[in-house]
């Protein structure tokens, strides 16, 4: 896939970029136009709404963070999926 552009999740005060797997997933269903999906994600069941760009926790509904597609050289990254970068 295109790889200048990465996915990201939101964190507290800044963004998480999710783990290859992950990652990829939400490229084919993007570039396929797919509005919205089901991802595992360590142990959890999450929807991805790329219409309104959520990620939300399928069995806890409020447990809901925005994503977004972007350059892998934005600024504001704090790690991949809870990996701290130095
Ligand atoms: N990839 C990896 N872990 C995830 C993801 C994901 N896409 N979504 C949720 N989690 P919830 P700060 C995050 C983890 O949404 O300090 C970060 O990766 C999530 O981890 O309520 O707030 C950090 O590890 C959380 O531990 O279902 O920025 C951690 O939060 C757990 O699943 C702290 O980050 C529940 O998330």
């Amino acid at each position: 896939y295109d790889e200048g552009y990465q996915w990201f999740y939101e964190g507290r005060n800044g963004w998480w970029q999710y783990e290859e797997r992950a990652s990829n997933e939400l490229e084919v269903k993007y570039k396929k136009g797919e509005k919205t999906f089901e991802l595992m994600i360590a142990g959890y069941m999450y929807i991805i709404d790329l219409e309104n760009m959520k990620q939300i926790r399928k069995n806890h509904q409020s447990r809901k963070r925005r994503i977004r597609r972007d350059l892998r050289s934005i600024p504001d990254i704090k790690g991949i999926a809870g990996l701290k970068y130095q």
